[in-house]
């Protein structure tokens, strides 16, 4: 008999390096430190600093599981996908009337961005797609492995804390024809800054006269403004002309809905005809990869959707998530104002969503861990959710110190 191998087979494997974010949360998780706070990862906290279920997400899971009829067999999607596509085009989108959208539910948005770049790789005949310089740090690296090629577009301007709408449209009027351009729907991640709606308007005009294809990633849709409709205008924009596109959905942060990995993928297209097919390629993506989505988050979700009275209490939950992320800005401006800590920090209540892109840099950052237990992403972002009244003044503290210490 022959005796087992000493060594593995995957004896060469090397490990691989540790997520830029939730990398974050493992280092946080080993400090023992009753000081430390954790503003990397972007999920929301309470004022307590625990996680939220939100109240309208426990109704409606219970309804869910009272029905009888409730059963765990494959998901038959038809009703969350036409919800979806109605929550972030409008109930009267003109392209959802028109059958010229195909939605298909995906795991996340992490999930449908990767459906959508997998399709784009198959069945599109540009390959590139334009990111924002920065961007959430796993859009690069889902789209390569999808099989696209990814280039950059300028978006933030170090200087100004805010957005470089020059060098975007410089970009963007240069990229070839065809290529497809990924744009944050709201409250970008990591800076915070969003086009104006005369900024959008003027973008749109561009990619639509450079007949490129925007890919639009909406992963905070009522984060930003605390309305669900006012953080869709973007993309409404863009339906609006009758145009095509592609759209990513995430119930993560806007229902908590974080671990049940629930989302969707819309297609936008010129005809009823050209949806339909373009819809049996997006089944095949799927069939192939996983085959089916789960069936427990999307339940939730369409029970909330297409229940008025839940739907309403939803967007109360909403606004109100969006309001503390608000104060909380406030807050840690009025607390550096009041150490008089060096430089403009306007930034802080001008940016959007559930993220401040500090400016800080990273050896600050690592200061800011060492010395006071506080753990960010090393470019600076912090997550504005992961704040409470109780833990400010610690941040500000921190922050102070750093920019008066560290260089
Ligand atoms: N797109 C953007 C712009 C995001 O910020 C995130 C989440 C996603 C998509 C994906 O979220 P799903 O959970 O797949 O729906 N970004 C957060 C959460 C942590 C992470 O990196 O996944 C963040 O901290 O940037």
């Amino acid at each position: 008999m022959a005796s087992p191998p000493a060594d593995s087979v995957f004896a060469h494997v090397a490990a691989a390096p540790e997520d830029p974010i939730l990398g974050v949360t493992v280092a946080y998780n080993k400090d023992p430190s009753p000081l430390k706070l954790n503003l990397g990862v972007g999920a929301y906290r309470t004022e307590e600093g625990k996680p939220l279920l939100l109240n309208v997400v426990r109704k409606a899971e219970q309804q869910i599981l009272n029905d009888g009829s409730y059963n765990k067999e494959y998901l038959p999607t038809a009703e969350f996908n036409k919800l979806s596509a109605k929550l972030i085009f409008g109930a009267d989108s003109p392209a959802i009337q028109e059958n010229r959208v195909t939605t298909v539910q995906g795991l996340s948005g992490t999930g449908s961005l990767r459906v959508g770049g997998e399709f784009l790789a198959r069945h599109y005949h540009q390959r590139t797609i334009y990111l924002p310089q920065p961007t959430w740090g796993n859009h690069p690296k889902v789209f390569t492995l999808a099989g696209l090629s990814v280039k950059n577009y300028r978006y933030y301007a170090p200087a100004t804390r805010g957005l470089d709408f020059q060098g975007l449209l410089e970009d963007l009027g240069s990229a070839p024809s065809g290529s497809i351009v990924l744009l944050h729907a709201c409250a970008h991640n990591p800076t915070g800054v969003d086009p104006t709606p005369a900024q959008w308007e003027q973008i749109r005009q561009l990619i639509r006269s450079k007949a490129l294809l925007p890919f639009f990633d909406s992963a905070y849709q009522g984060f930003a403004s605390g309305s669900l409709d006012a953080d869709a205008q973007s993309v409404r924009m863009f339906v609006a002309d009758g145009g095509e596109l592609l759209i990513a959905q995430s119930y993560a942060q806007n229902m908590g809905l974080y671990a049940e990995r629930v989302g969707a993928l819309s297609i936008v297209c010129k005809s009823a005809d050209v949806a339909s097919r373009v819809e049996s390629q997006l089944k095949l993506v799927i069939r192939l990869m996983y085959s089916n989505p789960p069936t427990h988050g999307a339940s939730i979700v369409a029970a909330i959707l297409k229940d008025r009275e839940l739907y309403n209490e939803w967007t109360v939950e909403l606004k109100a998530m969006a309001d503390r992320i608000t104060s909380m800005r406030q807050q840690l401006f009025d607390a550096l104002q009041a150490r008089g800590t060096p430089g403009d920090w306007s930034h802080i209540i001008k940016q959007i969503g559930m993220f401040t892109f500090t400016g800080l840099n990273p050896g600050q950052v690592s200061f800011m861990t060492k010395e006071y237990h506080i753990y960010m992403t090393s470019d600076g972002r912090i997550s504005m959710a992961g704040l409470s009244t109780e833990t400010v003044p610690h941040l500000a503290d921190a922050i102070h110190a750093a920019v008066t210490q560290v260089v």
